[in-house]
């Protein structure tokens, strides 16, 4: 069902106007019937000033069935391609559109669709205007009423925003339920369900006392793994009146698990709808990271209810004004409920890999987007990861207190309102009294930023001076960078670990330097010795970091920097500075050597007895080689693999007998998702990867022990992941036995099919196109595709990156079928095609090729063809 004819056009941000029309209330009738859906809507328009210009509201993919105005039938109007104009409208009025629609072809999953039995909607950013027509645009604030028919037997929850005001039985076995949203919003809040469930039921008291209740539906037969979503939720309704001072505001609050969704979740007003993938656990099915991700976007959708719905954005351009900001709160809520510097690691991780990445690719745009073609394609890690690393910048420059201050004045001005990104640094500013001129360019401006570090001590005087220079190289949309405010976290250490004291001239220097210029130099007297330095402590800025570290001075942070992310972060440097050697060395036919300081440092690390075993892990764990290839203009894709397995060998050889006791002491019994147990288990997965490497014959016979004891998903996988990782013997057995059990439920079989994508060998798409065969998979199921091509496709940089372009073949076929399917998960399976700026000529010529073949395609849609063509130009 693509529309062949998608208008490619770019829209800018500086063409913002103000609606020409309101819409005040809209209320909606669906007719839920096979095949077509009829939908009524009726709105009340109120022109915006003094003008004669005509209505043009959006639609997509709609029959139009009839128009009124005030009651009376209605023939002054154009229906073009994605749009219905009405003409000579009176200043106030009420217009009735009835349209139809046929849910189960709508395979896009956006507008009104159905994810197996049920029906349900997508509407951020521009599906509603797939349901009616309407003026589908965030600053268009409405009240809601939505009345939902359909059969009672298949369809016995009829649900929308808001609260239930009616519901009643109607002929031929069908029934109603009407609801009623008291909060004016956009329509990309507006969210309809209706299907068999069953329902967790909870409830929770806020506050200033008022009785809310709480509804997890699921399918029929779930109930026993939606204990922890509930849980999650009334975390995360606490924590926001602990720390934010923000309470709920409806007296409902209801969550849908659906198994056909493009992302994660969705926040409509009242009604979450979400990805099953981040409700469903229970010890069997899912890992402690599936916890862990349930837990963090419970919180976000509930944490948009003041950031996202409250108040809302202006247009779209302003997505990171709700999603930075969301994003953030919800790391400082993983990060207040859990191990601060484990979830400050992950969350650096993704900046630095992926984020990282896409500043460097043809999708490179600033936080706040100056153009786009496509709005699906800018829910970006830039928009919500880097967003919310700008929102954390200004936590740090303004501290707690004035934050808070901050936050409340912007809730006081926009309450109730569509805000933007301006609005929200001004409202820091005026609470703060701190200038944020030079800081809201990194609103404006993409790219990463790299700050090259050098230093002086002259131990006559004791002055320490710092020289920071920062540079933005320049990306594909902006060749042009100015200088920002980039918060620079340093700390200074003797040679035995004890801090030394900022100061100048008597004066106490606070740890967070302000860096505003191209080049500045800071100077600190009364420094007693040459010090160790710990830079951009916590990744105060999201940028790059450059300084001539020896490989003592970062086996001393590992040891000694005081706070858990900088120890981590030395160790990432260490091992940075090791694949640039070693790659270097490869590519010249030598050996690989590794510093015995490096190994020692690492040996020193998985010997510290008071060690929180999760840092242990997170250190001990290699970067990733994609997040290895951003360190190289041209990155040799095999010489990475060898250099960093050989590092994983080296490092197994120095732990040695370790590994093995390690392992030994980490068996827990039972099974609690409680960070001690979880953080012994990430650190047991990680020490049995080694063990695979110092000794796969041991290491098979521990796998086989472990997959075959363990009393919960979590170790069952890590066993799996090592027995995929290392080919070991027992791998085919295991992973036929793991598909045997489990081949009836789709989410978890999506661990196995993510395991096959990422099988470290030649023949892996044979693999691959097996599983794609297997009856639980579908290209119809976006979470099926991203565990099996995803995996391939991101995770096994090798395999994908085959010379002989197979892997790029395999992509590109698909994609070709999926632009008919569903554009927007083919819109993010493209990424790994278009971020090709690092590989070698042959490998870019292979993908050139493949993207132009997309490129020709009859009926590409928009979302694709904003990716392949800035892919091409470049
Ligand atoms: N706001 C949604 C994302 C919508 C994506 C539309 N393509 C989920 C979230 O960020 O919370
Ligand atoms: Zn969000």
């Amino acid at each position: 069902m693509t529309d062949h004819s998608q208008a490619m056009t770019a829209k800018y941000r500086q063409d913002y106007r103000a609606p020409l029309y309101w819409i005040d209330s809209i209320d909606l009738d669906f007719q839920l019937q096979e095949p077509l859906t009829q939908v009524t809507a009726i709105s009340r328009l109120r022109r915006n000033g003094e003008h004669k210009e005509p209505l043009v509201l959006d639609g997509e993919g709609l029959s139009l069935h009839s128009i009124s105005v005030d009651g009376v039938p209605f023939t002054q109007y154009e229906q073009g391609e994605s749009s219905l104009t009405l003409f000579n409208l009176p200043a106030e009025c009420v217009l009735t559109v009835v349209t139809l629609l046929d849910p189960a072809a709508n395979t896009a999953l956006e507008g009104l669709y159905k994810s197996g039995d049920a029906y349900c909607t997508q509407c951020e950013a521009e599906g509603f205007r797939r349901i009616t027509y309407y003026l589908d645009r965030p600053d268009i604030l409405a009240r809601y009423s939505t009345r939902i028919s359909a059969d009672k037997a298949k369809y016995p929850f009829l649900l929308s925003n808001g609260n239930k005001v009616a519901s009643g039985e109607l002929d031929g076995g069908r029934h109603f339920v009407q609801w009623q949203d008291p909060f004016p919003k956009p329509s990309y809040l507006f969210a309809l369900v209706a299907g068999d469930f069953d329902v967790e039921h909870s409830s929770y008291r806020t506050k200033s006392g008022r009785e809310v209740a709480l509804e997890i539906f699921v399918d029929r037969g779930n109930l026993d793994r939606a204990g922890f979503a509930m849980e999650s939720l009334i975390k995360s309704m606490r924590w926001d009146e602990q720390r934010f001072g923000l309470e709920y505001d409806l007296d409902i609050y209801m969550i849908v698990a659906v198994d056909f969704f493009n992302m994660g979740a969705m926040e409509n007003k009242g009604l979450n709808i979400f990805n099953s993938k981040f409700v469903l656990a229970n010890p069997a099915t899912a890992t402690d990271g599936d916890y862990h991700g349930i837990e963090r976007v419970i919180a976000h959708e509930y944490f948009h209810n003041w950031t996202g719905n409250r108040v809302t954005c202006r247009d779209w351009f302003q997505l990171s004004l709700k999603e930075g900001l969301t994003v953030f709160r919800d790391q400082e809520f993983s990060s207040d409920l859990g191990s601060r510097g484990v979830n400050r690691i992950n969350n650096v991780r993704t900046v630095r890999g992926p984020q990282f990445a896409e500043d460097a690719g043809p999708m490179a745009h600033p936080i706040r987007p100056d153009v786009v073609i496509e709005m699906n394609n800018f829910y970006t890690l830039t928009v919500y990861e880097k967003g919310s690393e700008v929102i954390r910048m200004l936590h740090t420059l303004l501290g707690e207190a004035n934050f808070q201050a901050g936050m409340k004045l912007y809730f006081e001005r926009h309450d109730g309102s569509a805000a933007t990104c301006d609005d929200f640094v001004q409202a820091m500013e005026d609470a703060s009294g701190v200038d944020l001129g030079r800081f809201r360019r990194w609103y404006s401006q993409s790219g990463t930023p790299e700050l090259t570090v050098s230093d002086e001590y002259d131990a006559a005087t004791g002055i320490y001076r710092l020289h920071v220079r920062q540079h933005t190289p320049p990306t594909q949309d902006q060749p042009q960078k100015l200088p920002l405010h980039i918060p620079l976290d340093i700390e200074l250490y003797d040679e035995n670990g004890a801090v030394i004291p900022l100061q100048y001239q008597g004066q106490a220097i606070g740890q967070v330097l302000d860096v505003l210029e191209a080049e500045q130099t800071f100077v600190f007297d009364r420094v007693p010795v040459k010090p160790v330095i710990s830079l951009l402590r916590d990744f105060s800025a999201p940028v790059k970091l450059h300084y001539e570290y020896s490989d003592e001075a970062l086996a001393f942070l590992m040891r000694f920097a005081r706070n858990e992310f900088a120890r981590w972060d030395a160790a990432q440097m260490l091992i940075n500075k090791a694949v640039i050697a070693g790659v270097a060395r490869v590519q010249q036919g030598l050996d690989i050597e590794l510093s015995a300081t490096l190994l020692a440092a690492f040996v020193a690390i998985l010997d510290e007895a008071e060690l929180d075993p999760a840092l242990k892990a997170e250190i001990l764990a290699l970067p990733g080689e994609a997040t290895l290839a951003e360190l190289f203009d041209c990155a040799d894709i095999d010489a990475i693999h060898q250099v960093r397995s050989a590092i994983q060998d080296a490092l197994a050889e120095a732990f040695g007998p370790r590994l093995a006791a390690t392992y030994q002491s980490l068996r827990l019994t039972g099974y609690r998702v409680i960070h001690e147990d979880v953080a012994k288990r990430a650190l047991k997965g990680v020490v049995l990867g080694y063990l695979a490497a110092l000794d796969p014959a041991q290491a098979d016979a521990l796998v086989r022990e472990q997959y075959a004891a363990a009393d919960n998903m979590t170790d069952t996988l890590a066993a799996l992941q090592v027995a995929n990782g290392y080919l070991l013997p027992c791998r085919a057995e295991l992973l036929a036995d793991f598909e045997g059990k489990w081949a009836h439920d789709g989410l978890v079989l999506d661990n196995w099919l993510r395991l096959v994508g990422s099988k470290p060998a030649a023949d892996v798409l044979v693999e691959v196109k097996q599983a794609m065969a297997h009856p639980t998979f579908s290209i119809r199921n976006p979470n099926r595709l991203r565990a099996l091509v995803g995996s391939f496709a991101m995770n096994n940089q090798v395999q994908f990156h085959a010379k002989d372009g197979s892997g790029y073949r395999f992509l590109t076929d698909l994609l070709i079928e999926l632009n008919e399917v569903n554009p927007q998960v083919a819109s993010r399976l493209i990424t790994p095609l278009i971020q090709f700026k690092r590989l070698d000529e042959q490998r870019k010529a292979l993908i050139r090729a493949e993207l132009t073949r997309l490129a020709k395609l009859d009926g590409l849609a928009r979302d694709l063809f904003e990716k392949v063509s800035k892919a091409l130009a470049q």
